[in-house]
Order: C-alpha cells, then structure tokens, then sequence
C-alpha cells in the first residue's frame, strides 16, 4: 500500500502521481522508495508501454522536503540510499518515460524530470536547480543530464545562478520537449502517452539502450551494438508487420511486442 504516490493504469499507460500536494510533493525517504517501486512495477510489467511522472495539486516537486532533513544527517549517504535508486529506475527503464510538469519544478524535483526521455511542461510552470540557494551542489543525476540535455555552458548558469525560468526558458533553452498552453496540458500529456504507447515499445527500449551507451562509446563500440540491437529489433513482431504493412500499403500497427 503507497501513501505518497499514486499508481494508476490505463490504456497501457502507467501514470505515477507524487502525492504530497500540501508541500508540492517535497520528496521524503518515503515517497522515494514507493517511487523507485512503482517505476520498476512498471518496467516489467509487459502490458505497459509508456510511463507518465506527474504531481498532485499545483506543483510537480520541489525538491527534497527540507522540513525532514535531520541535523548532522549525511546528505550522501541519502542520496545512495533513496535517490539514486530511482534515478537508475528512470533512466534504465526498457519504457518511453514522460515527466509531466504540471507546476513548478525545484532541486531534485527538477532532477527527476531530467531523468525522464521527455518533458512536457504546462506553460505556467516554473522551474528552478536552485540547489546553490540553500548552499547545495545539483543532486540527483542533475550533474550527468543537465549538460548532456543543454550543453555545458547552460547547465553551469543554471546551476551556479539558481534562477527560476519560465516554461518558455526552459524550452528556448532545448531542457523540455514541449511548453503546452495550460487549457490544453492535461489533453496534450494524454494524447502524447498514447502515442507513444502505439509505437513498437520493445524497439522504444532497445533505442534508449542504444543511446544511453552512446555517450561513454567510442565509434567502434556503437557499431557493434547497434549489430546487436538491430539483429534484436529485426526479429521483433513488430518489425515484421511493420514491413508486411509497407508492402501492403496498410499502415502499421504495432503490438509493442
Ligand atoms: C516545502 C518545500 C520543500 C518542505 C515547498 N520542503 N516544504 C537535499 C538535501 C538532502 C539530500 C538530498 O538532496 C537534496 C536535494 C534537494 O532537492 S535540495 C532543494 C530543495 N528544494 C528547495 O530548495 C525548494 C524550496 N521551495 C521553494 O523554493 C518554493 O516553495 C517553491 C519555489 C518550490 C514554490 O514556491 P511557492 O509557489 O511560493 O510555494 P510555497 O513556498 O508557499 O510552498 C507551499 C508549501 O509547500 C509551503 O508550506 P506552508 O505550510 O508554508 O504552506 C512550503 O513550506 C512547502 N514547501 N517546498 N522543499
């Protein structure tokens, strides 16, 4: 039984909700763990095919619950032990993942959502690293994504300033896949999951595979594993309809399997 998240199906879409509105959903040892739970219930779980990361009430995260940090508590040793689980979650799962940004986005809440494949904010969100504004280095995978998604020169302004940006910040700055009018967010994250989770999911996580090895690769290591991948992919159902539909002039549909 979750108490800090919520867990709900539908339609091959899983949607993990962080659920401590009355603090925008500061992040407890608790809600860390339900959520790591969640994300790998969802991973291997064959019947779901995206996964949708969102907040409850008008904030998406804003970071860790400072009200629970202890005194003299090892802010390393908690990072090892409650986040650093679920970013591995996020960033290993086989499913396309979609970090739903409903409202603001500060310290290791804005982290989570780097972990995530996309980012599709409501346009009146904010988002802020502000970790230097309580003396604090970016945490939670934010060191590895940041610079990575927008280029290292961004990465360390937003880091070293800790300024708030606006929604169309963020997506001048190339750190969220879409900035969606607030009217039609809840429709657009929905329609987004959906076609995610129409297109061959199984090749979907041999792609993220493919890429996340990329960056530590040399050229040499990639083609071999694209041999690997795509030796993979080609045995797919999903593949093998797929090029039956071209022949056929039908469009594709894809199982995921
Ligand atoms: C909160 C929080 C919060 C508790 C709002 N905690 N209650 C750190 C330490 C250890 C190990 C691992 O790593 C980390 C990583 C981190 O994440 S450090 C960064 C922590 N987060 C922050 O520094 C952000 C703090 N929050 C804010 O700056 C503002 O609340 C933001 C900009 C997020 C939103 O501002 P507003 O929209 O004006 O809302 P608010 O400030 O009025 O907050 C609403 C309520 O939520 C309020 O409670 P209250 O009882 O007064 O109504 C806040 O106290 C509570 N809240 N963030 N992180």
């Amino acid at each position: 039984m979750k108490t800090e998240i919520t867990y709900a199906v539908e339609e091959q879409v899983a949607t993990i909700t962080l659920s401590r509105p009355e603090r925008l959903n500061a992040l407890t040892s608790t809600l860390l763990t339900e959520l790591a739970e969640s994300i790998e219930e969802a991973n291997q779980d064959d019947t779901i095919r995206v996964i949708v990361l969102t907040g409850a009430g008008r904030g998406f995260c804003a970071g860790q619950d400072l009200k629970t940090v202890q005194p003299g508590m090892d802010h390393g040793d908690y990072l090892k032990q409650y986040y650093h689980p679920v970013i591995r979650a996020l960033a290993t799962t086989k499913k396309p993942t979609i970090a739903a940004i409903n409202g603001v986005a500060a310290g290791a809440g804005l982290s989570l959502t780097l972990a995530c494949d996309f980012r599709i904010v409501r346009d009146d969100a904010k988002l802020s690293l502000g970790f230097i504004n309580i003396g604090l280095v970016p945490d939670a995978g934010a060191p590895y994504f940041l610079p990575r998604l927008i280029g290292s020169a961004k990465a360390l302004e937003l880091a070293l300033l800790g300024e708030t940006i606006t929604a169309q910040q963020a997506y001048d700055y190339h750190l969220v896949t879409k900035s969606v009018d607030a009217g039609q967010y809840e429709q657009e994250v929905a329609s987004f999951a959906k076609l995610l989770a129409s297109r061959p999911t199984k090749v979907i996580g041999y792609i993220k595979q493919l890429q996340s090895a990329s960056s530590e690769s040399t050229l040499e290591d990639m083609l071999a594993q694209e041999i690997i991948y795509q030796s993979r992919a080609g045995k797919t159902e999903d593949h093998q309809q797929a090029v039956q539909a071209f022949l056929e002039k039908k469009a594709p549909v894809f199982s995921g399997r």
